[in-house]
């Protein structure tokens, strides 16, 4: 027990310097506003670490959310339209989730909160190179 609570704070630690060089984007949605980040300033083919941070009208974070992240590029001329959901975890205030972005280019982030019986999306887009 005592090495899984070192292993946890060490990852967190680790996860720290990580977002330190990160993409930070923010959009009001309804009565929040969302805060989408991801581990890298720019997004790479494969995997990327997203993070989630929602705050309410007044500034406080909710942290009791169900938040679904999709992800998606539209059809191009070779390729059909794409559309991920990812899995999208719960850790102390904010919510993680990880894109595997299988191609370069634009792809549409679209996070969607309930919250108090209330819905809420936000709409991102990154480049992916
Ligand atoms: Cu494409």
């Amino acid at each position: 027990m005592k090495k899984l609570v070192v292993l946890i704070l060490a990852l967190v630690l680790t996860a720290g310097v990580v977002y330190a060089k990160e993409l930070t984007m923010a959009k009001r949605a309804g009565e929040y506003t969302i805060q989408f980040k991801l581990d890298k300033k720019s997004p790479v083919i494969g995997d990327n670490a997203a993070e989630v941070e929602i705050t309410d009208i007044n500034g406080r974070l909710v942290t009791d959310a169900k938040v679904k992240l999709d992800y998606s590029m539209p059809a191009m001329p070779g390729m059909p339209a794409m559309n991920y959901s990812a899995d999208v975890t719960h850790t102390g205030e904010v919510y993680h989730a990880i894109l595997n972005l299988s191609m370069a280019g634009s792809w549409n982030i679209d996070i969607k909160v309930t919250h108090n019986k209330k819905t809420a999306t936000a709409k991102f887009t990154i480049d992916a190179k």
